[in-house]
């Protein structure tokens, strides 16, 4: 039996855009993933989440599911232009209500709530007005928005996380413009994950100076990163490897734990990388009380040959391959997803030692891990085997790197229902309960229901004793 430390967080995940609907309901407003969703082309037959799995009115079912899981951690995020319809102003007490109801239900059921607080739903108004991320003083709205936040749900939320995945925020919505905000850019990914930092250790500061002590809450960030496996045991290729990884992950958590960008990318984007202010590391060096992780996948990295014929766009390097110069591949024989990630529990192990080694062991949760499937219902059951398998080996993954001294404190499944995927819509599905989009109707699938006896047991059997970790 593969046993987790006492006290383990066992959670799921979601995020408000991708399943509450209830768009225009009760005053909520816009966000930038309405706008982008509506605009044709942008999404898979032009999903949009004007209703997704309408969670905003079916949260208690929802918390009862959670309930019968037996889930002793839910992860969701707020949508901010819910709370703030123009981003800035005025607060729609409907939406602080919605909150405050699902919050209750959830400690009711005992299931802790982790609130994430900025998931990609920006309140449009803060981008046709303000330019969004690439504003320098984003960081004070959202500093105000956060403490709106702390101030009416803190008292009962003691988990916090700023911002998910700015990664995602800067590469996919500024650099290569497939999610919202769409703008394609080589220089913009730099200047907003800049903004995207000072607001983080802005809210931080807040928490820390105004509600910590009352509240006694931690509060940190979550980052995604995919592994990089040094294609050959060349020092170039090992270099290249981890070129990627800071590339990746450095440029959000070096600057969080030691105050600054990588000196990789300093070396390579040059004057393109916005420099910290004094002001900046103050806010900015310290400002996670544990590190979050969203992690899925993995491929392999070598250094890039200067007279071969380079396919610059290899999935991965998320269009800044000039600045990195790492070429990725991925080994045909890798079993894939539906989202063509490949899956690699051993990546899973190999990072978060990578982590644990870079940053000095921090508390560590994973914020997000789970796979997306081709998922059928059948007489009422979902066989997704390949799903439990997904999550076993990953969890064991997780387990051996725990036995190496790995801080790992929580697990959390993304996702807790299939909803609505940015740019894919609803073709690919990632729940760990099957969302009928018809009728809305929720079914647990068999990977749930191994699930709940996982957190039951605080461990499981391992039933696939060959699995690479
Ligand atoms: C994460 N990539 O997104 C998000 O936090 C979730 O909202 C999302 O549903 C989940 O992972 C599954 O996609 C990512 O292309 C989306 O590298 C895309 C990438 C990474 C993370």
């Amino acid at each position: 039996m593969l046993k987790f430390p006492k006290d383990f967080v066992w959670g799921s995940a979601t995020s408000s855009h991708q399943i509450e609907g209830g768009a225009a309901q009760d005053g909520r407003s816009w966000s930038i993933w309405d706008a982008h969703s509506h605009i044709p082309g942008r999404t898979h037959k032009g999903d949009t989440a004007d209703v997704a799995c309408d969670h905003y009115n079916k949260y208690k079912e929802d918390v009862r599911l959670m309930a019968d899981l037996g889930l002793k951690a839910y992860r969701f995020s707020i949508s901010w232009s819910r709370i703030q319809p123009d981003g800035q102003g005025d607060i729609n007490p409907k939406g602080i209500a919605f909150y405050n109801n699902l919050i209750d239900e959830l400690l009711k059921h005992n299931i802790t709530p982790w609130i994430t607080l900025y998931h990609w739903d920006l309140p449009l108004a803060l981008q046709t007005e303000k330019d969004g991320w690439l504003n320098p003083e984003i960081a004070d709205s959202f500093a105000q928005y956060a403490g709106i936040c702390f101030g009416h749900f803190g008292d009962r939320v003691k988990n916090w996380i700023t911002l998910n995945e700015p990664w995602v925020v800067a590469i996919l919505g500024h650099g290569e413009g497939i999610f919202a905000p769409g703008r394609k850019s080589k220089d913009e990914p730099y200047q907003v994950a800049h903004q995207l930092l000072r607001a983080h250790g802005k809210a931080v500061q807040l928490y820390r100076g105004k509600y910590q002590t009352a509240q006694k809450g931690q509060i940190g960030i979550t980052n995604n990163c995919d592994w990089r496996e040094p294609l050959t045991n060349s020092e170039a290729d090992k270099d290249a490897a981890q070129r990627s990884l800071e590339f990746f992950l450095g440029w959000f958590a070096d600057p969080i734990y030691f105050g600054d960008y990588p000196q990789v990318m300093k070396d390579r984007v040059g004057d393109r990388l916005p420099k910290f202010t004094k002001e900046d590391i103050a806010l900015i060096k310290g400002s996670s009380d544990f590190f979050g992780l969203n992690h899925y996948t993995g491929l392999y990295a070598s250094d890039v040959d200067p007279d071969a014929d380079v396919q610059n766009e290899v999935y991965g390097n998320g269009g800044i391959f000039e600045d990195q110069y790492v070429q990725l591949t991925a080994d045909p024989k890798w079993e894939m997803t539906t989202m063509k990630w490949a899956i690699l529990p051993w990546g899973c192990r190999k990072l978060i030692e990578w982590v644990s080694n870079r940053y000095g062991n921090p508390p560590l949760y994973i914020t997000e891990n789970g796979c997306a499937l081709d998922d059928k219902l059948e007489n009422g059951e979902v066989k997704d085997t390949v799903r439990k398998e997904y999550i076993e080996g990953y969890l064991a993954a997780c387990h051996k790197a725990l036995q190496k001294g790995v801080n790992l404190k929580g697990y959390f499944v993304w996702s807790f229902m299939d909803n609505f995927e940015w740019a894919h819509g609803y073709s690919k599905r990632f729940g760990i309960h099957y969302v009928d989009y018809t009728t809305l109707e929720r079914t647990p699938k068999n990977s749930a229901l191994w699930f709940k006896h996982v957190i039951a047991d605080n461990g499981f059997e391992l039933s696939i004793p060959d699995v690479k970790i």
